[in-house]
């Protein structure tokens, strides 16, 4: 049987980490895109001399022909730019719709059978293009986000319970951003709803109410620390859970930014919201009843992302 194929667009910050937790987990031959000359090449060798010491059997290989990227089972996008401090992923684009349309255009010539996660900000928007762009089916191209916030509020929640934070889940919706819905409701640990556990004295509406606002900006936080770019390990680590679940059809309910068709009563916008990833890319929307309040706020959401929408049709007026 054939190894999979893995293909990376962009092969920087988050490209590399996903290279190497790809090679780690022998998820199949890796192959690094990048336009900058000699970088994929460089950190495919520099990857591939890890494999002897850590006995992983895959290829890697770097390149800057979308040739080979052709036969990929999955491929993840991070080409373009990352916020610098002071800027919002919104600022961001202009110079990354530019990107998404060579990428689209490379995808759908050399490997259009692939499974797409894409990670580029702002994200809901460039997910939407690259679909456009690639003309793949809307279940098969797919926004990694809702991973990374939901890791990112379990994280915070299980600081504060003092709990492991595997028996820690979350509930994030809408798009990635300021506005993004961590719903409270529906977060749990070993499976007692977050509102019963302040109740039960374990924590306050004002200390949960922080770490809601804490999520919200857990990206800005990292950027303002990291002083020249944003996360990367934990976004990397959050799109593999989302390929492992395509590549062995293991049909995990995460929360991404999937393509709604009526859902929520959204249409044809990329929001993110609990999907079924398996061996067909995004099988099922899993829609919710809302309360009042994470209604209003999914709405706001909604709307954040028909603004972006609206900016790239004005810069690209090919865009439907
Ligand atoms: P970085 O380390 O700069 O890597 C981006 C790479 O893309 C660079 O190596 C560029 O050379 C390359 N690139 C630029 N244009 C092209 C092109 N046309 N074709 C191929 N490669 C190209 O950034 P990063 O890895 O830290 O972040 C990548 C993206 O992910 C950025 O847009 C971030 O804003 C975004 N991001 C999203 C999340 C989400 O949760 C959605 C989290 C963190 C970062």
């Amino acid at each position: 049987m054939a190894r999979n194929k893995i293909a990376l667009i962009g092969a920087g910050m988050i490209g590399g980490t996903l290279a190497h937790l790809a090679a780690m987990k022998e998820m199949g031959d890796v192959v690094l895109f990048d336009i900058a000359e000699g970088m994929p090449a460089g950190k495919a060798l520099d990857l591939s001399q890890a494999a002897p010491v850590d006995g992983f059997d895959v290829n890697l290989k770097g390149t800057s022909n979308y040739a080979d990227i052709a036969g990929a089972d999955v491929i993840i996008v991070t080409a373009g730019v990352p916020r610098k401090p002071g800027m919002s992923r919104d600022d961001l684009l202009g110079i990354n719709l530019k990107v998404m349309g060579a990428v689209g255009a490379g995808i759908k010539q050399h490997a259009p059978d692939a499974f797409v996660i894409c990670i580029t900000n702002p994200l809901d928007a460039m997910v939407w293009a690259l679909r456009e762009y690639s003309g793949l089916p809307a279940e098969k191209v797919v926004g990694m986000a809702g991973v990374l916030d939901s890791a990112r509020f379990r994280h915070f929640l299980a600081q504060e319970f003092d709990v492991s934070v595997e028996d820690v889940t979350a509930f994030v919706l809408g798009g990635h951003g300021d506005t993004m819905v961590p719903v409270l409701e529906y977060s749990t640990v070993a499976g007692i709803p977050v509102p019963d556990l302040i109740k039960m004295g374990w924590s306050t509406q004002e200390k949960m109410d922080a770490i809601v606002q804490r999520t919200r900006s857990g990206g800005g936080e990292i950027v303002q620390l990291l002083g020249n770019g944003s996360a990367y390990y934990a976004p990397a680590t959050s799109a593999i859970m989302m390929a492992e679940s395509y590549l062995k059809d293991k049909r995990r309910v995460l929360p991404a930014a999937a393509n709604l068709t009526g859902q929520y009563g959204v249409n044809n916008l990329y929001v993110g919201v609990p999907v079924v990833i398996g061996a067909n890319g995004v099988e099922k929307i899993v829609e919710i009843e809302l309360n009042a309040e994470a209604q209003k706020n999914f709405d706001v959401s909604v709307d954040a992302v028909k603004e972006l929408l609206e900016a790239c049709k004005a810069i690209d007026s090919n865009l439907p």
